[in-house]
């Protein structure tokens, strides 16, 4: 009888060292929506990756916040350590910049942790003075890691070498998902994901981070004799002074923000669809638990 592996393969580090992208990168699809910002991530989104003997659940997180100014915030570091306790196997994710100080909260937190534990060492693509090397040499003294890897999340070098080994140290058992399935989220979270990613994207500074997107309206019908997804989403920001800048002079920037957003959710649905952005203004609302709530977040 040929035995069956499932387990929680979850994706730890700060902001912006590449959490997403490996797990795109692992996963084979854009499950997560990367940018250069950091904080890009906000939720735990699972990733599936299936083979017939085989279930890898990886779970990526928002990146740990070391001084959460708003209850989004809070909410999204509890959604990072929240994923040491189901996991099988964690992947502890820094970069070849980063600098650790030996006295973060997560440190602790992974040496408590008894299941298999990976210091993954991303960005080697631009390494010129051998920083990984250092990197691993600093975290050799603090964590005891059962492997390293030294990686491109980017352009894919050695990632295959950490599946193989995820895949020996992944403990046997069902799968949790039906082995069709890609990810634990709706269409309507991908929707307003890549809706997200494009006003990261597109508006500087604070702007972006004080932007949530719900979807309202997510429904097949029929245009012309053919089917088109109606897809209409609110933009809400914290003030009243951010709703022109997102809609922009003349409409310019909503305008460009819907046509980027669009061409990406067709190409991820492989069909046409009408899109309609509407911006609202909650004051404050990544302090209020009535709409973090509404937005997926927890108390
Ligand atoms: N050169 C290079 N860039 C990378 C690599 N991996 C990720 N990046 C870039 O680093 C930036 C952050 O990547 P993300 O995957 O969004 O990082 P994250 O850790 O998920 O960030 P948060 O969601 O904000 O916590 C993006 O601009 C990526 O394109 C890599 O291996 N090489
Ligand atoms: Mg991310």
């Amino acid at each position: 009888m040929t035995i069956h592996k499932s387990g929680f393969v979850n994706i730890i580090g700060n902001p912006n060292v590449g959490k997403s992208t490996l797990m795109n990168a692992l996963v084979g699809e854009k499950m997560s929506i990367i940018t250069s910002k950091p904080q890009t991530t906000r939720h735990r989104i699972f990733g599936l990756l299936s083979e017939e003997d085989y279930q890898v659940v990886f779970s990526d997180t928002p990146g740990i916040i070391d001084n959460p100014s708003y209850g989004m915030q809070s909410s999204m570091n509890k959604f990072a350590f929240s994923s040491f306790e189901d996991a099988d196997i964690i992947l502890f994710v820094t970069d070849i910049y980063e600098k650790y100080t030996g006295e973060e909260p997560v440190i602790k937190a992974i040496n408590n942790a008894t299941v298999p534990k990976y210091l993954i060492v991303n960005k080697i693509d631009l390494d010129k003075d051998n920083k990984a090397a250092e990197a691993a040499k600093f975290w050799d003294n603090i964590i005891d890691f059962n492997e390293t890897f030294f990686i491109s999340a980017d352009q894919k070098t050695n990632t295959d070498e950490l599946l193989n080994k995820i895949l020996i140290d992944l403990p046997e058992g069902p799968p949790y998902y039906p082995k069709d399935e890609l990810s634990d989220k709706t269409e309507r979270f991908f929707v307003s994901e890549i809706i997200r990613e494009k006003i990261l994207m597109l508006y500087k500074q604070e702007v972006p981070y004080s932007c949530e997107v719900s979807i309202s309206r997510f429904k097949e019908e029929m245009r012309n004799d053919a089917p088109l997804l109606m897809i209409y989403a609110d933009i809400y920001v914290d003030r009243k002074t951010q709703k022109p800048i997102i809609i922009g002079k003349n409409g310019d920037a909503i305008k460009k923000l819907g046509i980027a957003a669009r061409e990406e959710i067709e190409s991820f649905f492989g069909k046409h669809i009408y899109l309609d952005l509407n911006v609202k203004i909650k004051e404050n609302w990544r302090n209020d638990d009535r709409m973090l709530k509404h937005f997926g977040y927890e108390d």
